[in-house]
């Protein structure tokens, strides 16, 4: 058989894609950088801004390639002689020396990038000039806002409104400490025009009902709130095993701790668990949050997040998503448990006094001591909150990154596996009360190391940095799409009925004749039907065809599926090979994905060898009689090599070593 392969690949111009990755349109390098890391983009500007070892970019979206002084922008991070050999003299890894980006951040109505980088093991707050990169004040050194290691999990925000005095702050999720063993949620000291207005506060780090080894993803600025999200260690089971859990944490902006009790300690500190789970009777849960992106659409915020099961190689991932009216809705109002020795219990809702924990105060000191008491031992409500169906739920992939396009009828979402360097386009839509999903697009991105962070300018590119550098890829490869079904369920992409051919939507495509495009998430469009000619492939005895087809697709002959064997074949691609055709071919092929059919076509086979009358089928007879002549030859191969084996087996008397 691998013969007959290689004669369709090569003479009859059938190159099948085995390994379906993608090329970056663009991609942008430095020589001189070590490792390329947080991501954040300006849609308004088209400006990317991409930390790394060594420097801070400012990459023009379109073409991050262009390195035209008014799109490009450099900013190097140096750290002097002195600096370098104390660091290198001190430091566990030389590399921690390094100066490099741990979080950037907009600020000041994007025209400032807040950067805190990790100088020679010093942690430098420096605010940049988003077009130049020049310092708009000189770098300082603040410990609290990013961790020297970056392999340890934090997070920070920055909350330019609604804090004490209107006074700009970060607020971290981070660790402290010789080897990084203080968790903490932390702000620092508030100042204002230079002048400390507020202390620092934050959570009690020595208690581990607060937060207990926790491991950060994301942190948002949401109305008078700041929430973190994160995974911890729930509990021991009885096993002694580490039960870890998703979590949601909120603190109050205007928070500024206790006056006695809780004493520069968050007073409005409440957290839930995230329930990322597949119901049944023993419900399936993924436990370990990955990353989490939040999006404001129609007045209200959701939380995309994705979740797996473990972070070892062989584990489960899917994506759940959370509203911000359901994460508040069960903070203010949920049962409060109180942990004892014993185990956790809940707390009925009469013993939760006038100042409910997670409630916030205009002025935090005037809380009593009583009720802060109270505040300090009931911290986690009982119940969870639900992140809906899960979608893609996913085998042997860990989902660590993801980033979100809002349409106008539907999200989109990419997910990201760092280390496959795998992405999945997934559209997300609601339908009456019910949120849906349909996997579009899945594809291994052609980088040549695993993916440090991803960004998206909507409806156009997304951008992932690795350690040599950043790559761009379109949001869609519309003109891969083989048929007006596949390509009108790409939120992207439009179907020319006259060419038959897909591609990129534009403004003038989507409302022009001629050219078709759906209007409903995760729906072909009706109007496919009666462009879609069905395909009818003619074949003659003994050929072999390929009948296009779509990645995950299932393939039917008249309503029965095909199941890959000698002369059938499945494509990576989706595509449908048949070998050496014979009578019993004919009939009609579908691709289908779920009930939808993706193609169509249908095979008709000629029989008559005999007496060729046209060139196709002059060829296909030769082909049958090549065909003859090799399994001749093949035959008397095999007669020939038994013949002498049978010569050496009388020889030796026995044929056991053959
Ligand atoms: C990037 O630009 C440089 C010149 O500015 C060019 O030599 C190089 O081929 C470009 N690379 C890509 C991937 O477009
Ligand atoms: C950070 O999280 C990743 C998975 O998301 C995990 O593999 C890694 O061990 C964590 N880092 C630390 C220092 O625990
Ligand atoms: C999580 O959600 C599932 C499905 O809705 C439900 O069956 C389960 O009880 C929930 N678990 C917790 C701990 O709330
Ligand atoms: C005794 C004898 O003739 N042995 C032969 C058996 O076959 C092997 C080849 O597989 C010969 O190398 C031996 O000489």
């Amino acid at each position: 058989m691998n013969r007959l392969l290689y004669f369709l690949f090569f003479f009859c111009g059938l190159l099948v894609p085995l390994d379906a990755s993608i090329s970056a349109d663009n991609t942008f390098t430095d020589r001189t950088i070590g490792e390329f890391r947080e991501i954040i983009i300006n849609t308004k500007e088209n400006a990317l801004f991409v930390g790394s070892e060594g420097a801070i970019f400012r990459l023009w979206a379109y073409n991050i390639n262009d390195t035209g002084e008014n799109v490009f922008a450099k900013k190097q991070l140096i750290l002097s002689e002195s600096e370098e050999s104390e660091c290198r003299s001190t430091a566990s890894d030389e590399k921690l020396c390094r100066p490099s980006t741990r979080f950037l951040s907009f600020t000041n109505n994007m025209d400032s990038i807040y950067v805190c980088s990790s100088v020679g093991m010093r942690p430098e707050i420096r605010l940049l000039d988003s077009n130049s990169l020049q310092d708009q004040q000189e770098p300082r050194t603040e410990i609290g806002i990013c961790v020297v290691d970056p392999s340890f999990n934090s997070t920070a925000v920055v909350v330019d409104n609604g804090n004490p005095e209107e006074a700009s702050s970060v607020y971290s999720g981070i660790r402290t400490g010789m080897g990084g063993e203080n968790h903490l949620i932390y702000r620092p000291p508030l100042t204002k025009n230079g002048k400390q207005v507020h202390a620092s506060i934050r959570t009690i780090y020595s208690d581990n009902k607060w937060l207990n080894e926790p491991q950060f993803v994301g942190s948002f600025d949401v109305g008078q709130h700041v929430l973190f999200f994160f995974r911890e260690i729930a509990h021991d089971n009885s096993f002694g095993e580490r039960i870890v859990h998703s979590r949601v944490a909120r603190v109050c902006k205007k928070d500024i701790g206790g006056r006695n009790v809780l004493r520069q300690v968050w007073t409005s500190f409440v957290k839930a668990r995230l329930n990322c789970s597949v119901s049944a009777n023993f419900p399936f849960y993924f436990d370990h949050i990955q990353s989490v992106k939040r999006v404001d659409k129609h007045g209200e915020t959701f939380f995309y997040a994705t979740f797996s099961t473990s972070e070892t190689a062989f584990t489960s991932s899917a994506i759940c998503m959370f509203q911000l009216s359901s994460i508040n809705h069960l903070l203010d109002t949920g049962l409060l448990m109180e942990e004892t020795a014993n185990g956790q219990f809940s707390v009925t809702a009469d013993e939760t006094p006038a100042h409910r924990p997670g409630t916030c105060s205009s002025n935090s000191h005037s809380i009593s001591d009583t009720d802060l008491h109270f505040a300090k031992t009931h911290l986690l409500v009982s119940d969870s909150i639900s992140g809906g169906t899960p979608i893609l739920p996913l085998r042997d992939h860990v989902f660590t990154h993801l980033v979100i396009d809002q349409l106008s009828n539907q999200n989109v979402i990419f997910s990201f596996d760092s280390i496959h360097r795998k992405m999945w386009k997934i559209s997300h839509w609601k339908e009456g009360n019910e949120w849906k999903w349909n996997l579009i697009e899945q594809q291994t991105l052609r980088i040549p190391n695993r993916i440090n962070d991803v960004a998206l300018l909507p409806s156009e590119f997304f951008f992932v940095t690795s350690k040599t550098g950043v790559s761009q890829f379109s949001v869609s490869r519309c003109s891969d799409l083989p048929s007006c079904a596949l390509c009108s369920l790409d939120p992207y992409c439009s179907w020319n009925a006259v060419n038959s051919k897909c591609a990129l939507k534009t403004k003038t495509n989507e409302k022009s004749v001629g050219w078709i495009s759906s209007s409903w998430a995760g729906r072909i469009s009706p109007e496919c039907s009666a462009v879609e000619k069905l395909a009818v492939k003619d074949v003659y005895l003994g050929d072999g065809i390929r009948i296009s087809g779509a990645k995950g697709g299932i393939w039917q002959k008249d309503g029965r599926e095909i199941e890959n064997d000698q002369r059938h074949l499945v494509t990576e691609n989706g595509e449908l090979v048949i070998l050496e055709v014979g009578a019993e071919d004919a009939g009609t092929f579908e691709c289908l994905r779920g009930n939808i059919v993706l193609m169509k076509a249908r095979v008709v086979v000629h029989e008559n060898c005999a007496r060729p009358t046209s060139v196709a089928e002059y060829r296909s007879c030769q082909r049958e009689w090549c065909k003859k002549a090799d399994a001749y030859k093949a035959a008397l191969n095999i007669w020939s090599d038994s013949n002498k084996k049978n010569v050496q087996c009388k020889a030796n008397g026995s044929n056991i070593h053959h």
